[in-house]
């Protein structure tokens, strides 16, 4: 194999957000973009030499274009062994549920998540460890600290592989694997679930449907919902991967997913109605004409995990990321295990569930997972649903009430206000922040002040620290408004805020969300300044 040696010269932009590096599709088709980011990858990780990678995307346009180029670099780098799934696709839980399959060094996966795709859409890029999950941040800032010195990059002279088909190919010593994306994945979710049970559930008078907004979830779900557990053909929407999503927004909440949220508040509803995202690791959970949040939904998972044979001895601890809501703390105590609260960033459960201190993990941002991979996972969450409703036989409204009525409510909601001029944005921030140590002790609107800070995460396993995680007020009796910025958009800067009230008296268990949390999301306007500094005055979208 012959390769070249091309001079480069550093990009200053290149720093991983909260999941690796997104940027436009113009950005990453700069000259040498791409490739110093690889190659900046590959210098953090030190000598390469031998070394087997899984990699993958979601389908999204310039996916095959990338993965040619970062072949052709792990070829000349020194890389042994690549699996890559065929055309170039795996879900994100995929990847890593094949790189701890294979045992493999890491992961490069393609993905801008729930962003846009197409020409003028999102790309992005971020490696994983041999535990399958995103690299911790003491990777990210090698990565980062080697973008900013990179000069030069290798890349193999050698021609485009067969991404279709399935089987071995070669570049120069390395061997390219071409793999089926989706067996391996379907075949572990059978040995975590009762399919049985859920077979039952299927072929009886009960109806689902899954979204897979035209992202990269419409094979998996496909063979695992329809083929392997017998749901209705047809049960599975918008299944078919499109390289621009087919221009939607493959976001999984009550805005992006619009047209299942019809189907399931229309007269003839189906049963259970579920999304994923663009690169399946999301998901949103619906009943007949009702919402269970991602907080809750975590929440319940815990509390119903016995139903599930790979859960049925107990859970060892139940994390969560500090904005999601406080419910499944509720259900940590009751089961008399440890609840975890670690910064935004599915990264930061990866050291509790290596050292076993955590099983179920899960985000207000629609992102559930556990120990059998080091992702969060949509289609896993849907099956884990699926589960429960065939053991307890009950629907999903019945579910979520009779959770509210043992635990209590944690109304929560999430105001986003997408696109703001970054100074903006951060003057508001800084505004909050100022007001912070005069806060603690306050009566704000009949409510006392408990806490109010700047969240930082001490891991508990490797000791590391991670400051400025996210503005926090928290009130006596638990209700909190949290104020961050969002580390996953591409343009300007998305303020994200986090209200959430916990409601124990039996009778307002069933408010309207908004209605409910009216008071506390007016006083966090108030002391953000919302309008004042970004002219806005409603967020973009609502969860
Ligand atoms: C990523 C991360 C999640 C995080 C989410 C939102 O998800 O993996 O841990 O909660 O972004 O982050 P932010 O609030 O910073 O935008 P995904 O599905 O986009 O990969």
């Amino acid at each position: 194999m012959t390769m070249t040696i091309v001079r480069t010269d550093a990009f200053t932009d290149q720093k991983p957000g909260t999941s690796g590096l997104r940027k436009k599709v113009t950005t990453f088709k700069q000259i040498n973009y791409l490739e110093n980011f690889v190659q900046s990858t590959f210098n953090a990780l030190g000598d390469c030499t031998g070394k087997n990678l899984v990699i993958g995307g979601d389908g999204r346009y310039y996916n095959q274009t990338a993965i040619q180029i970062i072949l052709k670099m792990a070829a000349a780098n020194g890389f042994s062994h690549v699996w890559v799934g065929q055309n170039g696709i795996l879900s994100t839980p995929a990847a890593s549920c094949l790189i701890r399959k294979y045992s493999a060094f890491g992961g490069i996966i393609l993905s801008a998540s729930h962003n846009p795709a197409g020409v003028d859409g999102d790309f992005g890029i971020k490696f994983n460890v041999s535990n399958g999950g995103p690299a911790p941040e003491s990777i990210t800032n090698g990565i980062y600290q080697q973008t900013l010195e990179i000069s030069e990059y290798k890349i193999a002279n050698a021609a485009d592989l067969k991404l279709h088909e399935l089987g071995q190919q070669t570049i120069g010593d390395m061997t390219v694997e071409v793999i089926d994306c989706v067996a391996d994945y379907a075949d572990l979710m059978q040995a975590i679930f009762d399919f049985d049970a859920i077979k039952q559930l299927l072929a009886s008078d009960f109806s689902l449907r899954f979204d897979a907004m035209h992202a990269v979830t419409g094979p998996y779900a496909i063979e695992i919902l329809e083929k392997r557990l017998g749901a209705a053909e047809g049960s599975v929407i918008n299944g078919i991967p499109l390289n621009d999503f087919g221009q939607g927004h493959p976001d999984p909440n009550l805005t992006y997913a619009k047209e299942l949220v019809d189907q399931m508040y229309a007269d003839d509803a189906p049963d259970f109605g579920a999304a994923s995202d663009g690169d399946g690791d999301r998901n949103m959970i619906l009943g007949n004409h009702f919402f269970v949040t991602p907080s809750d939904s975590l929440a319940i998972l815990a509390a119903n995990a016995t139903c599930v044979p790979a859960y049925n001895t107990g859970l060892k601890g139940i994390a969560r990321s500090m904005p999601t809501s406080q419910a499944a703390d509720r259900v940590a105590e009751k089961l008399g295990i440890e609840a975890h609260e670690t910064p935004t960033g599915w990264k930061f459960f990866g050291n509790l569930l290596d050292a076993d201190l955590a099983t179920l993990c899960g985000e207000e941002s629609f992102g559930t997972g556990s120990n059998h991979i080091r992702e969060k996972d949509g289609l896993w969450a849907v099956l884990f649903w699926l589960n429960i409703l065939a053991v307890k036989h009950q629907s999903v409204n019945e579910i979520v009430l009779a959770h509210w009525k043992l635990y209590g409510r944690n109304y929560y909601t999430r105001h986003d206000y997408e696109e703001v001029p970054s100074e903006q944005a951060e003057a508001l921030m800084s505004h909050i922040q100022s007001q912070l140590s005069s806060l603690v002790g306050k009566n704000l609107d009949g409510r006392i002040v408990e806490y109010a800070d700047n969240f930082s995460y001490l891991d508990p396993v490797d000791n590391s620290v991670s400051n400025n995680q996210g503005v926090r007020i928290g009130f006596i009796g638990g209700d909190r408004i949290i104020f961050r910025l969002s580390g996953t958009g591409t343009q300007g800067a998305t303020l994200r805020v986090y209200i959430e009230s916990y409601e124990d008296d039996a009778t307002k268990l069933e408010q309207e969300t908004q209605q409910a949390l009216t008071q506390l999301i007016e006083l966090a306007s108030s002391i953000a300044l919302i309008e004042k500094f970004t002219g806005r005055t409603e967020p973009t979208v609502i969860t």
